[in-house]
């Protein structure tokens, strides 16, 4: 049995990176066949074109089929999997506000499109931006899909501080384990190293407090600005790696003794508010999530998730009237 994986903004540059890594095995590995349903907005199928060309010229052993479209319930279709990456990005003058409705828009329709035509047991993925936001209005627009089956990616975000940590401790990321994201993939998330770990012991001792407030944490939620100053355009190979690696273990697991972060529905755990997709630590088996539990949270830890969760409740109290 094939698996239908959609990716939306196709054409564009996680888009472009997403769609061959998923192709060539790398989601669910070499046997596992994929079918690819690539969405784009109208002005952009003839680039989508030349990907879907270019996908057939590699001739990947497991990529069975390619669809493109610019009808959201045609690329929906069938789905098992789907990467919401095309966004509206922001515009010269544009206020946050504006963007909030602008991709209010996309991922009201987007959502009604996957509650029509999707697997019941689709697996959600927004990438595009406000990505936290935006998930929640694919959720509300998709009544009869799970609401678990909604998340954002603060994945990146994840990754991002795992290499900044080996850097400053002087190990390989693999090595380090129980890293957190807290909250909205934006430069109010909370990176949270107090569980850090590294060959499976705690590690916060030997890094510095200062260090950790003043250039850790800055350094990961601004880190999407460094890349676009170095290389005059947005993270993009990251991204999709990073979205591959969401993905995979939500679907395949996450390590023993391990978590990851995902943006996901709130449940009220650690007190944060309901209503809001929210990054947590969390464990995968069998293709679910669930929250870690009953970890210490000091009160730097609680400030730092409360200045997030309030930032996502502004942002949904701007488009709660398309909720
Ligand atoms: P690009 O501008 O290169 O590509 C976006 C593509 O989406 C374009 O080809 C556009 O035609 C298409 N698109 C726009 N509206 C669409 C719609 N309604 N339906 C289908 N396709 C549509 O941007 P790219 O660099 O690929 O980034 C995509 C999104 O990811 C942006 O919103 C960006 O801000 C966001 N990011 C999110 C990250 C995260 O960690 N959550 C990190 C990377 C990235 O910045």
């Amino acid at each position: 049995m094939s698996k239908t994986v959609t990716i939306t903004g196709a054409a564009g540059q996680i888009g472009y990176q997403l769609a061959f890594r998923i192709a060539s095995g790398q989601l669910l590995g070499a046997d596992e066949k994929i079918n690819l349903s690539l969405l784009e907005i109208t002005p952009a199928l003839d680039a989508l074109k030349g990907v879907a060309m270019e996908l057939e010229d590699c001739a990947f052993e497991s990529l069975v089929e390619i669809t493109i479209s610019d009808d959201p319930n045609e690329a929906f279709k069938d789905s098992d999997y789907a990467f919401l990456v095309g966004a509206k990005p922001r515009g010269p003058g544009m206020e946050r506000s504006d963007l909030l409705q602008e991709n209010a828009k996309i991922f009201s329709a987007q959502g009604k499109a996957i509650n029509e035509n999707s697997s019941r047991d689709i697996k959600v993925l927004v990438v595009g931006n406000p990505a936290n936001t935006n998930a929640l209005i694919a959720m509300s627009n998709a009544p009869d899909i799970d609401q678990s089956a909604f998340t954002a990616m603060t994945r990146l975000d994840h990754n991002r501080a795992l290499a900044q940590l080996a850097s400053k401790l002087g190990c390989h990321s693999s090595e380090l384990s129980n890293m957190t994201i807290w909250g909205n993939h934006s430069t109010t998330q909370y990176p949270d190293v107090s569980n850090l770990k590294l060959e499976g012991e705690k590690i916060l001792s030997r890094l510095d407090h200062a260090w950790i407030k003043d250039n850790f944490i800055p350094r990961v939620q601004n880190r999407g600005a460094e890349i676009i100053k170095a290389r005059g355009l947005s993270s993009a190979a990251s991204a999709a790696s990073a979205a591959i690696d969401h993905m995979r273990d939500w679907t395949l697991g996450t390590k023993d003794n391990d978590w990851v972060s995902m943006a996901i529905p709130s449940d009220g755990s650690y007190g944060i508010s309901k209503g809001i997709i929210y990054s947590f630590p969390v464990t995968c088996e069998s293709g679910s999530y669930s929250i870690v539990q009953n970890l210490e949270i000091d009160n730097f830890s609680k400030e730092s998730m409360e200045i997030t969760e309030t930032e996502l409740l502004d942002e949904k109290a701007a488009i709660e009237h398309l909720l």
